[in-house]
Order: C-alpha cells, then sequence, then structure tokens
C-alpha cells in the first residue's frame, strides 16, 4: 500500500489529535496532508479563533486549498479527467456522526462547503454530479470554470499519450511540476478539534488526473478517505483511491486505534492487510 502508506494518514498528527481528546484543556489541534496542509491550519486555527467549531475549522481549511489554483488535485487549477471536466469530490464528518458528501461535483469550486450543506440541509448524505451540482446552485453557490490555463495546457499535454499511469507517492517528488509534469494527485485531508473538545474531519479534492469520467476515489467515501470518532481519534486518507476503498482505508485505522493500537501501529496494520489483499487479488495491474 505504498501509495497510501503516508496517505493513510495523519499519523503523528492522529497521536496529537487523540491525546487532546483525553485532556479537557488542551489546544484545539489541527493537522492537514502535505506541505498546502500548513496553509489549510492557519486558517482552521483562525476560524476557532473567531469562535468557530471544529468543523468550521476543517471547512475553512478545506476552502484555502480549493481556492489555490497552484493546488493541481484541489478544486479550482484541479486536473481534469480525460474529457477535460474538472469534477470535485469531498465530504465532511463530525464527531456526531454527522455527515455529508459530493460527488463528481462541476462548476462549484467549495466543493466541501457543499458536502456541509448537504450534511446540515437535506435529509441525504451524498448527492453526485449533475443533482449535486443543482443542489449547490440553490444553495446560492456561484458557477464558474474550475479550469485553469495551466490544467488545460497539461490537459493538452496529456492527451498527446492518454496514458493513464497514477504514480505512487507522487506527492513526495512532484505535485509542484504543473503544468505537464508528472504531478498526478493529491489532495487535502483535515482533522481539527475545537474548543469543545469535539473533533470533525473533511476531505476535498479533484481526484485522480485524467481519470475516466464519472470516476470517484475515496475522498468523499466515508469510511475510505475520512472517518471520525472523537471517542478514538481520526484518519483521513490521500493517495490512489481505488486502494483505499478496498481496505475502507480512514475507517479501518479508526478501528485499530479503537482496539488499542497507536496510530502509527494501526496505519501499519492497515497497510499490511492491503499488502496481503494485492498480492491475493488477480484484478491488480
Ligand atoms: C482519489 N485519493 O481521488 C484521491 C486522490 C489523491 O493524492 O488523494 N491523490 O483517489
Amino acid at each position: 500500500m505504498t501509495a497510501t502508506r503516508r496517505a493513510i494518514l495523519a499519523t503523528p498528527a492522529m497521536a496529537l489529535a487523540s491525546a487532546a481528546v483525553a485532556q479537557p484543556a488542551a489546544p484545539a489541534v489541527m493537522v492537514s496532508t502535505w506541505d498546502f496542509g500548513a496553509a489549510a491550519n492557519a486558517a482552521g486555527i483562525a476560524a476557532r479563533a473567531n469562535g468557530g467549531s471544529a468543523l468550521d475549522m476543517v471547512e475553512a481549511g478545506g476552502r484555502v486549498a480549493e481556492a489555490d489554483e497552484n493546488n493541481s488535485s484541489v478544486g479550482y487549477g484541479g486536473l481534469p479527467d480525460r474529457d477535460g471536466r474538472v469534477t470535485l469530490d469531498a465530504c465532511v464528518m463530525t464527531w456526531a456522526g454527522d455527515i455529508g458528501a459530493v460527488c463528481a461535483l462541476e462548476d462549484i469550486v467549495h466543493a466541501v462547503s457543499v458536502a456541509r450543506r448537504v450534511m446540515e440541509r437535506t435529509p441525504h448524505t451524498m448527492l453526485v454530479g449533475e443533482g449535486a451540482r443543482t443542489f449547490a446552485l440553490e444553495q446560492g453557490f456561484q458557477p464558474q470554470n474550475l479550469l485553469t490555463p495551466r490544467a488545460e495546457a497539461a490537459w493538452r499535454e496529456w492527451l498527446k499519450t492518454a496514458n493513464y499511469a497514477p504514480r505512487i507517492n507522487s506527492e513526495n517528488t512532484d505535485w509542484r511540476t504543473m503544468p505537464g509534469g508528472p504531478g498526478n494527485h493529491d489532495t487535502i485531508g483535515l482533522l481539527a478539534i475545537g474548543a469543545d473538545q469535539r473533533m470533525a474531519g473533511a476531505c476535498t479534492t479533484s481526484g485522480m488526473a485524467f481519470k475516466m469520467r464519472g470516476r470517484v476515489g475515496d475522498s468523499p467515501i466515508i469510511g475510505a478517505g475520512l472517518y471520525v470518532d472523537d471517542e478514538v481519534g481520526g484518519a483521513t486518507a490521500t493517495g490512489v483511491g481505488e486502494d483505499v476503498v478496498r481496505v475502507a482505508g480512514a475507517h479501518a485505522v479508526v478501528e485499530a486505534m479503537r482496539h488499542g493500537l497507536d496510530p502509527v501501529a494501526a496505519c501499519r496494520s492497515v497497510i499490511g492487510r492491503w499488502t496481503r489483499i494485492e498480492r491475493a487479488g488477480a484484478l491488480f495491474a
């Protein structure tokens, strides 16, 4: 599970998160994936300083990444699918088990906020595609073209070979190499603990670059890309979603912690499970 090894997540951060739950006086904690997570954390901590909840914190952080056109796999500036359409996936989850998600959302930059609206204003937990877009517009979100010139140039370059070959751990090496570079994925996952010591999480992405139209990865799937239970802790994933979904990654990590493993050991146990599945599976490339 190399692709998701670092990704499944928030490993050191999760240790902090777990500790904070057990100590009522502990300061608010926020962790987010990758370099761009620092700006997201700053936004989240600012939201808390303004009286925001853990959910407000992760939403604020996710919105920073979504608005950053230099991030090629979240929100505006995300690399498109093979048809040239930017489609976003996102979800949120609170300590109370409230959840909301959108999949394959087009033309709306703040997918994380739409996911929150799904949670708060519908009787459902997930909306997809055109339905998600219609709901977002009804909720007052403004439509905009999410395909930036840089992302379009990268897509046109990709079309020359149309070779779909996601590389594991590309976040470490070349997510900054847009346009046209091989940095074909990354995502932001966020976990936060609010002043009331309650936890929430969010995950938002444009998914794998040049994916098939309609493809959805792990990021908006509760239990795969994100899981939160503040009796135990939280986990979020980035990486090749097809791999994370196979082991219900985030949920598996939280459940392993529930059974007494520390966060690192919990991640290792899930990676081990994935590795065993990979070896057994007939359909793996
Ligand atoms: C997905 N997990 O759509 C996301 C992509 C990602 O680093 O995290 N890339 O499969």
